[in-house]
């Protein structure tokens, strides 16, 4: 089976006559997917852009981003969505990396990526006037690709403070994408809402190289909204995916809604991912609807690694098993493989890996161990069936909120700007709405004073300079920080001690 860009290319146009996309800005065909994707292609080929090229991308959902990233991979530029909640710090140091030839933004955007720049770069609005226009223009023959080519380049935290742009190949993207989808039985009858955003391998990932894959169409939502999702539903959608906190925000929906609970029984697939779904949520969604959320697991640097069965009862807390082509093994402290019912960081191998963080060669290797396996930094352990639980994290500089990665070190970076803070730590704490709150503990130089403005004065640097997500919900100022003897801040004692009094 051809497992990388000629599967994709040859999905995308076996189904000229279907539909492919609805959105608020209309209706989308295969063949206009195509015709539209090969004239954007010709235009940027026209242009002087070449395979292996980047080009970012930094606009809100829209068709016309489907459209780019499938111009993109006609000609084998390789496409870089950014956040769109980032702002010029973040994007700037986004561009600064990537280097892209190109930044498709949209009216929203523009100034951010304005004063994002520091170099010249060529910034065109996406969709309008030539370039993801409809109109006749030069179109590109689709190049063919090798299956290793990459095709996308993600931006993700990790422990240091600034982001990395993770290399996806069209090999991985494909095969791991389909297997599985393979897995959920997604098929040309049914049709995805897609309310995730388009900058993440989750949405667009799974949902729209998914969807392709297999034929299907897709509701596009231009942000999460419990009702729309019911309305897409309740007109014929078939599957919906989401983060636990829009399945939070469903719930709640739902409750004050028994009608709407009641259409969401015509689904055919729930799914869940990118942080843990608690067992009390899955338990409330199944009683509202009879539908048992189908969880799984991944990370952008491996993709979708293992996921529950449609045909086994799902049983909450739990998210299944490797998807096909991928490994996985548990190691403890020395990279030691112990017996699965142990807890011990998850190692995988195969399936949707990355080649590289992009020009991190040292980072690249050193986040894999002999043979291969990439350390996920996922504390796991399997259960006597052989199920995956995901116990928590090596790293607490690892902030996951609402499904987004967040490094508690750049936004300390942040904070330790103000000329009042002597010492900061940066900690997730256990949230029931967002899986995990953003806590800034701060140490003031001189005396903490009476009825001190600097908690709101650090809130509002942080949100001055940082995607709001990235904002401290919350600032405890101390006299001094816990440290261990080595003078290492000891943020568990932190997360404790914020934990036992909220
Ligand atoms: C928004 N806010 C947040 C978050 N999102 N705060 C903490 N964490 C968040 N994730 C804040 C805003 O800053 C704002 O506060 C307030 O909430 C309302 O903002 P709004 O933009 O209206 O929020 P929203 O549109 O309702 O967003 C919530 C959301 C969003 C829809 C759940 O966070 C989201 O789309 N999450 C999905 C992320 C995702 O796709 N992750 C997949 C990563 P203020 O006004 O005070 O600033 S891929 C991955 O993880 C792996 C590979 C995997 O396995 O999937
Ligand atoms: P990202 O870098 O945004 O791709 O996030 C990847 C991380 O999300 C993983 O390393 C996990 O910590 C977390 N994650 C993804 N799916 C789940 C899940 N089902 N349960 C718990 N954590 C998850």
């Amino acid at each position: 089976m051809v497992a990388g860009w000629a599967r994709l290319r040859t999905a995308w146009t076996t189904h000229p006559s279907r539909s492919f996309l609805r959105s608020d800005r209309g209706t989308l065909s295969y063949v206009e997917l195509e015709r539209r994707a090969s004239a954007y292609a010709g235009w940027l080929a026209q242009e002087g852009l070449r395979a292996g090229d980047r080009v970012a991308v930094f606009a809100d959902t829209d068709p016309d981003v489907i459209v780019a990233l499938f111009g993109h991979h006609r000609l084998g530029v390789i496409h870089v969505p950014i956040n769109t909640r980032y702002q010029h710090e973040e994007v700037n140091h986004i561009l600064s990396d990537a280097q892209p030839r190109l930044v498709l933004t949209d009216a929203a955007h523009r100034a951010v990526v304005e004063r994002a720049m520091t170099d010249r770069l060529a910034v065109k609005l996406i969709g309008q006037p030539a370039p993801l226009g409809a109109g006749p223009g030069p179109t590109a023959p689709a190049a063919d690709h090798p299956d290793d080519a990459p095709a996308l380049m993600i931006y993700t935290s990790g422990t240091t403070a600034k982001s990395k742009g993770v290399i996806l190949p069209f090999r991985s993207i494909v095969g791991n994408v389909s297997a599985l989808t393979d897995l959920w039985g997604w098929s040309s009858s049914d049709r995805l809402v897609l309310a995730l955003p388009l900058f993440h391998v989750h949405g667009l990932g799974i949902g729209v190289y998914g969807s392709v894959l297999h034929g299907m169409s897709i509701d596009l939502l231009p942000s999460f909204d419990p009702a729309r999702v019911v309305t897409a539903i309740a007109e014929g959608a078939t599957v919906f995916m989401g983060v636990p906190t829009m399945y939070r925000r469903l719930v709640h929906h739902l409750d004050g809604d028994p009608p709407a609970a009641n259409a969401l029984r015509a689904a055919r697939l729930f799914t869940s991912g990118s942080a843990a779904l608690s067992p009390d949520l899955f338990t409330r969604f199944e009683t509202l609807t009879g539908h048992q959320i189908v969880e799984r697991y991944g990370m952008s640097e491996t993709l979708f690694t293992l996921s529950n069965r449609l045909e086994e009862r799902r049983r909450p807390g739990v998210v299944g098993r490797p998807v096909p082509g991928v490994e996985a093994r548990i190691v403890d402290e020395d990279g030691r493989v112990v017996a699965p019912t142990e807890v011990g960081e998850l190692e995988v191998r195969g399936g949707g890996m990355m080649t590289e963080y992009w020009g991190k060669p040292e980072e690249t290797s050193a986040s894999f161990a002999a043979g291969g396996w990439f350390k996920t930094g996922d504390v796991v352990r399997q259960d006597d069936r052989g199920d995956f639980q995901i116990v928590g994290r090596k790293s607490v500089d690892i902030i996951k909120s609402g499904g987004f990665k967040i490094s508690a070190r750049e936004i300390e970076d942040v904070l330790r700007d103000h000329d009042r803070v002597e010492d900061v730590a940066v900690v997730g704490i256990p949230d029931p709405e967002w899986g995990q709150a953003i806590v800034a503990v701060a140490v003031p130089v001189g005396e903490p004073i009476d009825a001190d403005t600097l908690p709101e004065e650090l809130v509002a640097l942080a949100a001055a300079r940082l995607a709001g997500y990235k904002k401290p919900r919350r600032v405890v100022l101390t006299k001094a920080l816990p440290r261990n003897a080595l003078g290492k801040i000891q943020k568990h004692v932190l997360i404790a001690s914020l934990t036992a009094q909220p």
